[in-house]
């Protein structure tokens, strides 16, 4: 019998989860000026959940060409290793896609799988996904990014490389200049030899992006407004989701997708864990999430900032999406 390996949050760390939360909402809604929060906060057990969805809608090709590269180009990618690696992903979601990786790993080696993520009911599901793959052991961290890779770090063994899977253009939720800090932070907690999996969704038609971010049917605003009913739920705020309006842009200067929350009426609203009182006037807008869209080489030239080199990159042609094999050095 297969125990769950699940390393869950420590106490300590849920209560500092908590307090960073509450933080986070009194520096993005607290003050006079634009309001905001970080998208982290979109993926609670609710919104993953509705992102796994979003994932399954016609409109939204993103996953499904993931998913595509991954199948294909798995041994490929595993050939151009240094084995035997340790294997962490950030944020793994269900870690459907991952499958085609691990399954050509394990062909070449006894595999450690750690997903890090930090919502548990996608840990649970990322288990039963891919907790049984034969050859591979699956070790769960319900952990923010950087205290689940030095984890996975710290567990290395002396001639173990570490392959960092960061999938399904997570990072285009971070701005450009974040997005190069993140990376420069996590080849800092890495060592030369060990490698990253960047997946960088490409720059499409508006035509074809925007109803990616908001299907008809709705879900994609409910992902969104899941985000008032999160702090409705933890921090006891008296949000009315039903008078905030899922906004969907495209930025040409920032080459990104941009989603708000947008008032459509003035409203006072109570958020009594943050001990704040934020008043929102008709038209104004919370934002909460970016999604920078990518040029097909650019992952080439974010390695060369970063400390990596980009050993290959795998794109589908159906719908624009890149995966890149980055390398540090
Ligand atoms: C998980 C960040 C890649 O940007 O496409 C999808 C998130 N938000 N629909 C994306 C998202 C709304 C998604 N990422």
């Amino acid at each position: 019998m297969k125990l769950p390996l699940v390393a869950t949050l420590p106490a300590d760390s849920v209560a500092a989860a908590r307090a960073e939360l509450i933080a986070d909402v009194r520096a993005g809604l607290g003050h006079p000026g634009p309001k905001t929060l970080p998208p982290k906060y979109l993926y609670d057990d609710v919104g993953s959940a509705l992102f796994e969805a979003i994932s399954r809608l016609p409109e939204y090709g993103l996953t499904r060409a993931d998913e595509r590269i991954l199948r294909s180009a798995a041994p490929h990618i595993v050939g151009r290793l240094e084995l035997p690696v340790l294997v962490a992903e950030l944020g793994s979601g269900s870690g459907r896609k991952t499958r085609w990786i691990l399954q050509a790993l394990a062909r070449r080696q006894e595999t450690t799988y750690f997903p890090i993520d930090i919502s548990a009911a996608a840990l649970a599901q990322c288990e039963r996904e891919l907790g049984r793959l034969p050859g591979v052991r699956w070790i769960g961290l319900e952990r923010d990014y950087s205290s689940g890779v030095a984890e996975v770090v710290a567990r290395r063994g002396r001639d173990q490389r570490v392959l960092v899977l960061f999938l399904g253009s997570t990072i285009g939720n971070f701005e450009r200049t974040e997005a190069d800090a993140f990376l420069r932070q996590l080849r800092r907690a890495l060592a030369p030899g060990d490698a990253l999996l960047l997946g960088t969704d490409l720059e499409k038609p508006i035509a074809r992006l925007l109803p990616a971010y908001d299907d008809p049917g709705g879900s994609t605003a409910a992902f969104n407004r899941n985000l008032l009913v999160r702090m409705n739920r933890e921090l006891g705020a008296d949000f009315d989701p039903a008078r905030f309006e899922h906004e969907v842009r495209w930025s040409a200067a920032e080459r990104r997708i941009e989603i708000r929350l947008r008032a459509t009426s003035a409203q006072r609203v109570r958020i009594p864990a943050a001990d704040l009182e934020v008043t929102f006037a008709a038209g104004e807008a919370l934002w909460t999430e970016n999604s920078h869209k990518y040029a097909e080489h650019e992952a080439v030239e974010i390695a060369r900032r970063t400390g990596f080199r980009c050993e290959g990159e795998w794109v589908d042609r159906e719908w624009p999406f890149a995966e890149s094999l980055l390398i540090a050095h």
